[in-house]
């Protein structure tokens, strides 16, 4: 059991909390995180707390005193958790899943690097190169995908704005040989707006800032940020220590991943051509609009390789198809022409984001198929999406991201509960149920089909005419009026905290949030007009072509709706979960300890919320309700046969299984015991205290003895 020597730094896991209470868990969480102990495991489950600062927790050193080593015998890591994957993923052939939740900065990414750096640390010993090759790719990517995908927020100067999940494949000798990354709801609408202080993603003023002179140039581009209205409206001189130096390190990686130079450079092109994009202004000329700073067309054409009368018509006209077949041009108002480009901006970066995803999987493909044939190709995944959020105003992204959470909040008690219930069932031991909230409720009112809100919007999305936010509103209304999880103003008129034909409200396992309407059928719609993806698809830059492949469709070929982003969304969520769900899964719960990224405040209002959603007090308390310790009997009399006297030095007994009852029978531990066909179970944390502590006792003694019988063999 780790660390339970040392009780002046806690309870290293919360099952061994005296009593389940929210005052014992708060207590044993801040004494820790005082002590600088930020892990503790929750059974398997490891709670993470972001130190806020820099530790020696990450050594070489460290590594190796948790390679090969079980979750209990070292104190609680992330690397313990990394290390069971492994060797879950070695020995036994599963495929495993870490799961990494947690709110915005409360050290989700740092802990998946964590996790892949310990994994790069353990593996390939005998330095094949096409590993290593695979290895520094997998590691590399991080930083590409942070400088494109993440962004300082008002609650994180590195936030990630993309969900992320990760395959890493190993062969049989379990070394890395490839790996496969999805990503998840980039959150673009940042291109276009950012709050007071926050920022639009690193990339862009990593290129201001690191570019040479002479690179700049070419892309007509300043190196001030307040130059362009995309990257000036939140924070434009808030720029950060590292965007210069990070430039490099971004090009570097590129390079290593297999980015080849043009490549690198068709990407700045359209980093260039975003913030041009955003200064593009149009003015009313009677009916019609001009572009008031014509220079930009050329420099934009030139930029997308595109024609620049062909752009010029694009930003300014749009193909429409009569009913006869025949395609006309249709000027756009002033109004459809600023959200036209706005649109094209934020599809130009997603598409980007995803077609720098797409590449670095190419070169990390799995290639080994004579072993994925022979199913000994098994995958370790880890997950770092975004955690729950609730802002001062929320909108479509955080119902996305809150939906997101249910799903995962829902496989968590599903797995975890399903784990034990298995375990139980495997080794022939009576499994009493527990009850816990069930959030599928929530998740129906999401996802069902004709019922839920993603069907209502579509609905509304999806009916011709001038369907407006409220509409929407109203419909929501009138069909969920009465589920216990949904309210809005109009249904709750003395609720002040919600505008009334504007806000509703999701009553989430996480805590209530209020959606503003505004912006939902917009966002879900994600319209972008075929001309603009045409364009593109005719430029004759090869990276930004491949982005557009159903740019090569005409106008009047394009009959079908595409799929809304909300379903869109779901649909990634579901396939998400089953797929995590076909694996054994592995928990970090991360949490925040406070709002000022200071590493000596703990915040309890802040982490008690925290601890409360992420439904660790429900957590401890399954995990306590069955058996809180399970070990192989082998494993068990290793650790515990001195405290007996039929067991040590060793017994004689036919089998471990009737060494391990006598040991227990000695100790009067009978009645908290089951025995498994493999494993011993214990129920009471406190049993497996005790039997510790007499070990704790026993060790010195031994040494001594063991010492005074050496000198003596001298
Ligand atoms: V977000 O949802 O992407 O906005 P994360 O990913 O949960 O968020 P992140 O890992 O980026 O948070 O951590 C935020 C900051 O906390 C980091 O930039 C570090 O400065 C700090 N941090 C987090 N974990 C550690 C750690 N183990 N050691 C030291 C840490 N600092
Ligand atoms: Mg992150």
């Amino acid at each position: 059991m780790a660390e339970q020597e040392s009780l002046e730094f806690g309870k290293a896991d919360f099952v061994l909390l005296d009593q389940v209470t929210m005052e014992h868990f708060m207590e044993n969480l801040k004494l820790r995180f005082e002590m600088g102990r930020i892990y503790t495991y929750i059974g398997e489950v490891v709670v993470s707390m972001n130190p806020y600062k820099q530790t020696q927790l990450y050594g070489k050193d460290v590594i190796e005193q948790y390679q090969g080593r079980e979750l209990y015998e070292r104190p609680p890591h992330l690397y313990a958790v990394a290390d069971a994957a492994y060797k879950a993923m070695k020995r036994r052939a599963k495929d495993t899943c870490i799961v990494i939740s947690g709110e915005s900065g409360a050290g989700k990414t740092e802990a998946s690097k964590y996790i892949m750096q310990y994994i790069a640390a353990i593996t390939n010993p005998s330095q094949r190169e096409e590993v290593e090759r695979v290895k520094n790719v997998l590691l590399k990517s991080n930083c590409v995908l942070e400088a494109f995908g993440n962004a300082k927020t008002n609650r994180n100067d590195n936030s990630s704005r993309f969900g992320k999940y990760m395959d890493i494949n190993f062969d049989f000798k379990g070394d890395p040989t490839g790996g496969h990354i999805n990503n998840y709801l980039l959150e673009k609408s940042r291109i276009l707006h950012q709050q007071p202080g926050e920022r639009n993603f690193h990339s862009f003023y990593q290129l201001l800032l690191g570019a040479s002179d002479a690179q700049l140039a070419s892309l007509h581009l300043c190196r001030d940020p307040a130059a362009y209205r995309f990257t000036s409206e939140g924070a434009s001189n808030n720029l950060l220590a590292c965007d210069q130096s990070n430039f490099k390190g971004v090009a570097d990686a590129m390079k290593v991943i297999g980015f080849s130079p043009e490549e690198i450079n068709s990407v700045y092109k359209i980093l260039a051509t975003i913030l041009h994009l955003g200064n593009v202004s149009f003015v009313a000329e009677g009916d019609a609009v001009a572009i008031e700073n014509r220079e930009l067309v050329s420099q934009l054409a030139e930029l997308t390789s595109t024609e620049p009368e062909s752009l010029l018509r694009t930003l300014l006209y749009r193909a429409v198809a009569t009913g006869g077949g025949e395609v006309i041009e249709k000027g756009h108002s002033a109004k459809d022409a600023n959200y036209a480009r706005d649109a094209c901006a934020k599809a130009i970066y997603e598409r980007l984001f995803c077609w720098i995803v797409g590449r670095i999987n190419t070169v990390i493909e799995v290639k080994n198929y004579d072993a994925r044939l022979h199913g000994k190709n098994t995958v370790i995944a880890v997950l770092d999406i975004y955690g729950f959020e609730i802002f001062d105003s929320n909108s479509f992204e955080q119902f996305c991201i809150n939906y997101c959470n249910e799903k995962l909040q829902q496989l968590f008690i599903e797995l975890i509960l399903r784990q034990e219930q298995e375990e139980y069932q495997r080794e022939g031991i009576e499994w009493q149920h527990i009850e816990y909230f069930n959030n599928q409720i929530i998740v129906d009112l999401v996802e069902q089909p004709h019922k839920g809100i993603i069907s209502i919007l579509d609905e509304a999305c999806l009916t011709g005419g001038q369907v407006t936010d409220a509409m929407f509103l109203e419909s929501m209304n009138t069909k969920l009026g009465k589920h216990p999880h949904y309210t809005s103003r109009k249904l709750c008129a003395t609720d002040k905290s919600m505008e009334f034909g504007r806000d509703f409200r999701i009553k989430h396992y996480a805590g209530s949030v209020t959606y503003s309407v505004e912006g939902f059928i917009d966002k879900n719609k994600d319209t972008l007009f075929q001309d603009f993806k045409r364009l593109m698809y005719n430029s004759t830059d090869p990276v930004l072509r491949d982005m557009w492949p159903e740019g090569e469709v005409s106008i009047t070929e394009v009959t079908k709706r595409p799929l809304t982003a909300a379903t869109l969304f779901k649909n990634s969520m579901v396939a998400l979960v089953e797929n995590l769900a076909s694996k054994e899964p592995y928990y970090v719960r991360c949490i925040k300890p406070n709002d000022q990224k200071s590493p000596l405040l703990f915040d309890a209002e802040r982490c008690r919320h925290q601890v409360e959603y992420l439904g660790l007090l429900e957590n401890v308390r399954v995990r306590r309700a069955g058996f809180a310790y399970r070990q192989p009997y082998e494993r068990f009399l290793l650790r515990y046969k001195m405290t007996c006297e039929y067991t040590w030095p060793n017994h004689l007994m036919p089998t471990d299984q009737e060494a391990t009852r006598a040991l227990i029978d000695q100790h009067g531990f009978q009645d908290d015991v089951a025995y498994g066909h493999t494993k011993l179970f214990i129920r009471m944390p406190q049993t497996l205290f005790c039997l510790e502590q007499e070990r704790a006792q026993l060790i010195p003694i031994i040494v001594l003895l063991l010492q005074k019988a050496w000198r003596g063999a001298l």
